[in-house]
């Protein structure tokens, strides 16, 4: 960068959901994401309130919190916040260099602040936070914690793994994370992120006529001047058939986090693992591997790997991906993941939107929701 960032981020600190059971759900992206448990609040080590699990694959952080007794503000928040919504994300953490000068560009430049500027310290050090409110009821909190050396937070003991993890873990890196949004709000949000975080636009995106053609949805990405976070924004368009944005905004009540990218440098092994472990991804039907090849030329994966695991492929002028997605991982058809092998290709799957986006509606059909 030769112009200096107004909004200079590190990277993704960590995707925080509340659910009903954190202690069950830290076992299942442990067993099935192949992730590590490296830290711990509860009742424990003097946080009543609350439970938090948090795991690491590579540089990808998760935290899962649950509550056991509601107390204060932020316990019923989140109570309130699975009642509501289900299990879901309620933070969008970012590590930033100065996470007061981030707050305060950002509410400058018309963000809602939900924390000013605060400290935790503990004998690992110091960590500087602050919050700012996002689409629904997400946030980002902003960290600075270049002043600390422990395991996730000041107030969180370290913490050993569930499980014995696997040898090669199935991810190394939160690729990308999508918010579902309300019908013609799309362009607000992109414009938040334009102004508030000095985001820009990726060329990526699912305009008006992919979307009344057979996505029944449009999209625009925002990313820091890294790339290095980037989000891209849906919101519901009115197609031929029922939108599955209207579907996760239906059953989610209102907007929120709809899938997060997890990068692999190997999606073969990766999918193996998780399907063994009883990760449901979504079906490919065999045509679209009758006609890849032609398309997408050789890729690292022999086209018949690809098909046996339903994985898709694409390719634009900087190089190729692979990726999968999962089925929503919860009873509610919200919340997803995705798989992604980027091999130089800075795009989202433009080419498999149609394939990707027939196989969502099938399963939304499934569900009695078309
Ligand atoms: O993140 C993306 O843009 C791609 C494509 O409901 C996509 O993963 C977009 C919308 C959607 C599922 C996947
Ligand atoms: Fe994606």
């Amino acid at each position: 960068m030769t112009e200096k960032d107004a909004f200079p981020v590190k990277g993704m600190d960590a995707v925080v959901f509340a659910v009903g059971n954190a202690k069950q759900a830290a076992h299942y992206y442990s067993t099935a994401f192949g992730m590590r448990r490296v830290a711990y609040s509860g009742p424990e080590n003097g946080s009543r309130e609350t439970a938090s699990y948090v795991l690491e694959s590579g540089g990808a952080r998760f935290v899962f919190t649950s509550v056991i007794k509601p107390t204060t503000d932020h316990g019923r928040f989140v109570a309130e916040h699975v009642a509501e919504h289900g299990d879901g994300v309620i933070d969008l953490a970012i590590e930033v260099p100065d996470a007061r000068a981030a707050y305060a560009y950002a509410v400058e430049h018309g963000a809602t602040g939900l924390e000013e500027p605060y400290e935790l310290k503990d004998e690992n050090g110091t960590v500087v936070l602050a919050a700012i409110a996002t689409y629904g009821q997400t946030r980002h909190t902003l960290v600075d914690r270049s002043g600390y050396d422990g395991p996730y937070l000041p107030g969180y003991a370290a913490a050993g793994p569930l499980v014995e993890p696997p040898r090669h873990r199935f991810f190394q890196a939160v690729d990308h994370c999508v918010g579902n949004v309300e019908l013609g709000r799309m362009n607000e949000w992109v414009d938040f992120y334009n102004q508030v975080m000095g985001f820009t636009n990726m060329k990526e995106f699912v305009g008006d006529d992919i979307a009344t053609e057979y996505s029944a949805l449009m999209s625009k990405v925002v990313a820091d001047g890294s790339r290095k976070v980037k989000f891209p924004l849906n919101e519901p368009a009115v197609g031929k058939k029922k939108s599955q944005i209207d579907e996760y905004l239906e059953f989610y009540g209102g907007p929120g986090v709809q899938h997060i990218a997890l990068a692999t440098n190997d999606i073969v092994a990766s999918v193996r693992a998780m399907r063994a472990a009883g990760v449901e991804f979504l079906d490919t039907p065999d045509s679209y591997y009758d006609t890849l090849g032609e398309w997408v030329g050789d890729t690292r994966v022999p086209l018949d790997t690809l098909r046996e695991l339903k994985i898709l492929a694409d390719r634009d002028e900087d190089g190729y991906l692979l990726q999968i997605f999962t089925k929503p991982v919860q009873d509610r058809p919200t919340v997803f993941f995705e798989m992604i092998e980027r091999h130089g290709s800075m795009g989202f799957g433009k080419g498999n939107f149609k394939a990707l986006f027939e196989a969502i509606e099938r399963e939304q059909e499934r569900r009695g929701n078309l």
